[in-house]
């Protein structure tokens, strides 16, 4: 819990930093797990986010992306979608706002998107196979 406060807090800090509506932010995998570094991010509504994401593993065939969908999305039909749209599982979907290339362990990747305009709580995830469960996030509009 105490690590969960701490990650929020960092993402707080982050967004304060951004009052021009422009934000750049940089979300890693942690080790050879699937989980992302943070889980909870916050961005202003309708802000030009800057994300960079690195693969911190280094155990091959640990590839992960990011896939941000838009609200309410159901991640588990998503990701259950993905799995038959291999090597980069990105399905044709109206629900997704940005999507990273699938990485490599290493691997840096950077995207640029714009957060809509709508408050509320835009889901993301890593869409390799079996990774959705555990490896996912939210962002909180603000
Ligand atoms: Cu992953």
């Amino acid at each position: 819990m105490k690590h969960i406060i701490l990650l929020f807090l960092t993402s707080l800090l982050l967004v304060s930093c951004s009052s021009n509506k422009e934000i750049e932010i940089t979300l890693r995998s942690i080790g050879e797990t699937m989980k992302y570094d943070q889980e909870i991010l916050e961005i202003k509504t309708g802000s030009k986010v800057t994300l960079t994401f690195i693969n911190k593993a280094t155990m091959q065939g640990m590839n992960h992306n990011v896939v941000i969908l838009k609200q309410k999305t159901n991640i588990k039909k998503f990701a259950s979608q993905a799995l038959s749209h291999g090597p980069s599982y990105i399905p044709p979907s109206d629900k997704i706002i940005a999507k990273t290339k699938m990485t490599k362990p290493g691997e840096t990747v950077t995207i640029t998107f714009t957060m809509p305009n709508k408050k509320g709580y835009y889901p993301f995830v890593c869409t390799f196979p079996g990774h959705a469960s555990s490896m996912q996030g939210t962002i909180r509009a603000i």
